[in-house]
């Protein structure tokens, strides 16, 4: 038995983007399903990005996913660096460029799109089996995929690739048209949920011992990140293991800020910048982590699958509306282009904080030196406040 439906735009993937892309198009009476592998619940478990670009911010807002947002983010004025166990300074990205980051979790921006979709009736069909895309050079591209041993077929006029780095979207386009890019940094973030007030200020460690992070979601939960090898799992790190090595690495000053307790969350994620291209091939179209993958010393992976969502749903609304293909042709270099400045942002602030297994003495040194010299450079400052707080979309 097989069914088919129609819509105008298939949706691969109800993480943040898919979610995001489907909310937008029907503000505008366009109309998506949403084709999703796995459950909600599943995909609410996940423990991701927390700091937001001013640009997600405002289009949050201006999408009516402002009001928890608004609620219990915290704004930031910028994010501390410290160094050699003392020095420190502050990317004040508020001086440097007018506008301030947020520290709201990806989960709690996923439940407020869920919540979103729930109230406005959108299609999420979840735990869908062999998502395959068809005819996607064609004028009418179709999905195929099972659900509870029936098979069903959806056809529309688009199918955005909304599906991670592990999704189908970017396996269907061919070898000979797609060109990727990557880079493995050889050590992973082993990250720790507590329920502990957070200190202050969002802040970067660059230690002899590895990189290290204090992040927060909420005045009760904390979040905390400490370089580890790729081989470690998170049996290897018992609790008084991580907050030993977060403490040390931060230095005394912070250390004694530190409120510790037991983790409720612990797990490691590996680091690599990699980007696809092109992030379109016919009427499919990539967005988000299906396309690019930046390692988070940078924040910038939900940001970045933000603003592939922000021209993508300009492009569809204008050729919807006005039946013009201007934005749909340039999608691709357009969000490529911030793409690339997101990834290079993120490469250097990686190998700037953190400590490679070949790393000699000079090395380090070199590093403190780089720190050093952007804390006497107002300039140097200004350099990297404006892509950290993200570019104009
Ligand atoms: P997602 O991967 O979030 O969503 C894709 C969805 O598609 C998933 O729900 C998946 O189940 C579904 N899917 C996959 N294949 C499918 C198929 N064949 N059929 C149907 N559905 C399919 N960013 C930061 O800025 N800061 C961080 O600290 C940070 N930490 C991270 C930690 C980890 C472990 C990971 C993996 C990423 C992290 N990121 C971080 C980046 C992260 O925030 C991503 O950029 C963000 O989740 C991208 O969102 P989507 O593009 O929607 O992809
Ligand atoms: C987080 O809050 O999880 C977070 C914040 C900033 C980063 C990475 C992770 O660069």
């Amino acid at each position: 038995m097989s069914t088919t439906t129609q819509t105008q735009v298939i949706i691969i993937g109800g993480g943040p983007s898919g979610l995001m892309l489907s909310h937008i198009l029907q503000q505008q009476g366009i109309d998506s399903i949403i084709l999703e592998r796995t459950s909600r619940q599943r995909v609410l478990q996940r423990i991701r990005a927390g700091v937001l670009e001013d640009g997600t911010v405002q289009m949050l807002r201006e999408h009516g996913l402002g009001q928890r947002l608004d609620a219990e983010g915290s704004v930031h004025n910028g994010t501390g660096i410290v160094w050699g166990g003392h020095e420190q300074f502050f990317i004040d990205v508020k001086k440097h460029t007018g506008r301030t980051m947020m520290a709201y979790g990806q989960t709690a921006i996923t439940e407020d799109l869920y919540a979103a979709r729930d109230a406005a009736g959108g299609l999420i069909i979840e735990e869908v089996a062999d998502v395959v895309l068809h005819e996607v050079t064609g004028r009418k591209p179709w999905a195929s995929y099972q659900k509870a041993g029936v098979t069903h077929r959806i056809e529309a006029d688009f199918i955005a690739g909304c599906d991670g780095f592990h999704g189908v979207s970017r396996r269907t386009i061919p070898a000979s048209v797609l060109r990727t890019f990557e880079k493995v940094y050889p050590f992973g973030w082993l990250g720790v949920m507590s329920r502990t007030p957070p200190v202050p200020e969002i802040i970067y460690a660059n230690h002899p011992d590895g990189f290290a992070m204090c992040s927060q979601r909420n005045p009760m939960l904390s979040r905390y990140y400490v370089q580890c090898p790729l081989s470690d799992t998170p049996d290897d790190w018992s609790d008084d293991r991580f907050w030993d090595a977060l403490t040390t690495r931060m230095g005394p000053a912070l250390a004694s800020q530190i409120e510790t307790g037991p983790s409720i969350e612990k797990s490691i994620a590996p680091l690599r910048s990699f980007v696809a291209e092109p992030m379109r091939w016919g009427q499919l179209f990539l967005v988000g982590d299906a396309a690019h993958i930046v390692p988070p010393t940078g924040a910038k992976g939900l940001n970045l699958a933000f603003s592939d969502v922000f021209y993508l749903s300009r492009a569809l609304i204008d050729w919807y509306r006005n039946g013009r293909t201007a934005g749909l042709d340039g999608y691709s270099d357009t969000a490529l282009r911030r793409v690339w400045s997101a990834t290079r942002l993120s490469w250097w602030l990686t190998n700037l904080l953190h400590r490679f297994p070949d790393q000699t003495e000079i090395d380090q040194r070199l590093q403190e030196a780089e720190l050093d010299f952007l804390k006497r450079n107002e300039d140097a400052q200004r350099a990297l406040a404006m892509p950290y707080v993200g570019e104009p979309f």
